[in-house]
């Protein structure tokens, strides 16, 4: 009926089999596993997290990077959203039949390699920011399960010869994100949409691959990331609504 999910489609609560056997499985593991353990710590410390947005409990903060005056500012964004669980929340970001709904900097965006349940390969092309040239991105994408009630997506460029950087019209850009992603409710009570709440971290570092202006850089990511945060939740809250809890 409408108002099911389907249950295989939701990320594997153990790592597929297939992937193991991959040639991209040592990096794919070593990173994601890094990037999630970067993701679940704080932003305390001496490393100089700068707050640059609020909005409810959304907290956006970034690290001013430049690299031969190329703009590669880390971003750590933390939210939290109730009535959807962890699993959920990287389910709607891993799959691809989603992206469109809610990913608005996109595009086109091709399946490269389906992997297994948890792991692709995606092409995609970016709306262009005045006045750089467009740009493309080249990555592997992998959903797990982290510790109970923790599901993360890494997303890490790669390469391929079928699809070579620079050849068109576009700028390859390198891209790592992780949306790591923990749901808690009340000790003694059963997880309801009611009494869950899911504890968001995004961690994005964009390297733009090519020249572009400082300045327009960060300004279009001021907007962006907070638009795509905030769009994002709301709309797997709006696919949630009338669909059983998966935890
Ligand atoms: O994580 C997000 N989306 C995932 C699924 O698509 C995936 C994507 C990662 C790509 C992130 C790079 C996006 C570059 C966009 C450039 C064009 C923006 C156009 C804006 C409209 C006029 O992990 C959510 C991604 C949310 C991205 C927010 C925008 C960040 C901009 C960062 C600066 C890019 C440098 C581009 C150099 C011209």
């Amino acid at each position: 009926s409408v108002h099911t999910r389907d249950q295989v489609d939701l990320p594997p609560p153990a790592i597929d089999n297939r992937l193991t056997v991959h040639s991209l499985w040592p990096e794919i593991d070593r990173i994601s596993t890094e990037q999630i353990q970067a993701a679940f710590e704080g932003v305390g410390g001496d490393i100089g997290w700068q707050l640059f947005a609020e909005e409810g409990d959304m907290k956006m903060y970034r690290r001013e990077v430049e690299v031969d005056g190329m703009v590669m500012d880390p971003l750590k964004a933390m939210h939290k959203v109730r009535g959807v669980s962890a699993r959920e929340m990287c389910h709607y970001f891993f799959n691809p039949r989603y992206r469109y709904e809610w990913e608005t900097t996109l595009e086109t965006m091709t399946i490269v390699e389906e992997i297994s349940s948890d792991a692709m390969v995606f092409h995609q092309t970016f709306k262009r920011i005045w006045p750089a040239s467009q740009r493309d991105a080249l990555f592997w994408s992998h959903v797990r399960s982290s510790s109970d009630y923790a599901y993360a997506v890494t997303n890490h460029s790669t390469t391929n010869v079928d699809y070579p950087a620079n050849t068109g019209a576009c700028i390859r850009l390198f891209v790592t994100v992780c949306l790591a992603c923990r749901s808690t409710y009340p000790a003694g009570e059963q997880p309801t949409r009611d009494n869950v709440t899911t504890s968001i971290a995004y961690c994005s570092t964009v390297n733009p691959g090519g020249w572009a202006p400082a300045g327009v850089l960060r300004a279009v990511y001021k907007r962006e990331y907070p638009k795509f945060l905030k769009r994002f939740t709301n709309y797997v809250v709006q696919q949630c609504r009338d669909k059983p809890l998966a935890m």
